[in-house]
């Protein structure tokens, strides 16, 4: 499929989606939304792509959140129907097999960070600027974020970020864990694919595992989650990939993952 508000990539088993409506910081459109949607339909039909990375075009912004000037235009019905289509595709997001990784290139504000905050972990330029504005415009987050963020930060420097509207800078999202590191702008991409490449070479199946182990297990008491992780365990350990990862330790080589799904 062509897409006009996404640039849609794939190179050695990474996937890279890039925000492209730069004239409006990229801010998420219904068409962009739905483009993203198809992207990843796209991305789960390939068994080749291993890693997803998200990220925006140019140098001053991720995305500057839902597109006000057509969030203006809504009725209820409408505004519900954009809300329950941004929160389906940001929970596809989270739930997708392989790993997303934010590429923050500059402002993620509202659904920006709502986006960001679904994928597994962020990466920020230095002059990435997180935040949660909707309250300036007497709305709150719809995309899911007064339930991420406070998972992620904790409730008290979530309610602070989302009742003032604050932007936060790259450097206090380092420092309140809410993304794992900060580049400079030129590096952002190349550290960013250099982690993408690096799980791409690990087993997909174990990646699958520890991905659904982790993700399952947060919204759980601490023995169901181990449980989890049992049940996780025993799948990798059946799996092609599992036996040729011990096998290869013991025999003193670089394991060969096939990531066949077969036990
Ligand atoms: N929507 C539409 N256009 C935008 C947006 C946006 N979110 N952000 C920026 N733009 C446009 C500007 O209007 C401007 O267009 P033009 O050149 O035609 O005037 C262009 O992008 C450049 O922006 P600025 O001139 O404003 O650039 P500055 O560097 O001066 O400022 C800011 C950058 C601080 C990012 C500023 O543009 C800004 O505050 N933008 C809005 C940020 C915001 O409030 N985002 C939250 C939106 S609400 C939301 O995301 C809710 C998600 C959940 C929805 C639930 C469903 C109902």
């Amino acid at each position: 499929m062509a897409f006009e508000n996404i640039i849609f990539d794939v190179v050695e088993g990474v996937a890279t989606i890039t925000f492209n409506r730069p004239k409006a910081l990229n801010a998420l459109n219904g068409h962009l939304l739905d483009e993203l949607s198809a992207a990843l339909d796209e991305i789960e039909a390939d068994e080749k792509i291993r890693v997803l990375v998200l990220t925006g075009s140019g140098e001053k912004s991720f995305v500057a959140g839902a597109d006000i000037t057509e969030l203006a235009t809504f009725n209820t019905l409408q505004g519900k129907l954009f809300s329950r289509k941004g929160q389906l595709i940001i929970g596809r997001l989270q739930e997708l097999a392989i790993p997303v990784i934010a590429a923050v290139n500059g402002f993620a504000l509202g659904g920006g960070s709502e986006i960001a905050l679904a994928c597994d972990f962020i990466y920020a330029s230095e002059n990435a600027m997180f935040g949660l504005p909707e309250i300036t415009l007497g709305i709150i987050p719809g995309f899911g974020g007064t339930q991420r963020l406070p998972r992620l930060v904790g409730s008290n420097r979530a309610k602070e970020m989302i009742f003032t509207g604050r932007l936060i800078p790259a450097a206090e999202a380092d420092k309140i864990g809410m993304v794992n590191q900060v580049f400079p702008q030129e590096l952002l991409m190349e550290e960013t694919l250099k982690t993408a490449r690096t799980i791409a070479t690990r087993g997909k199946v174990s990646v699958r595992a520890a991905k659904q182990a982790v993700n399952s297990g947060l919204n759980v008491d601490l023995a169901t989650g181990c449980q989890i992780e049992v049940d996780a365990f025993a799948i990798c350990m059946a799996s092609e990939d599992g036996k040729e990862g011990t096998r290869a330790f013991i025999e003193k080589r670089k394991p060969q993952f096939k990531g066949s799904l077969k036990g």
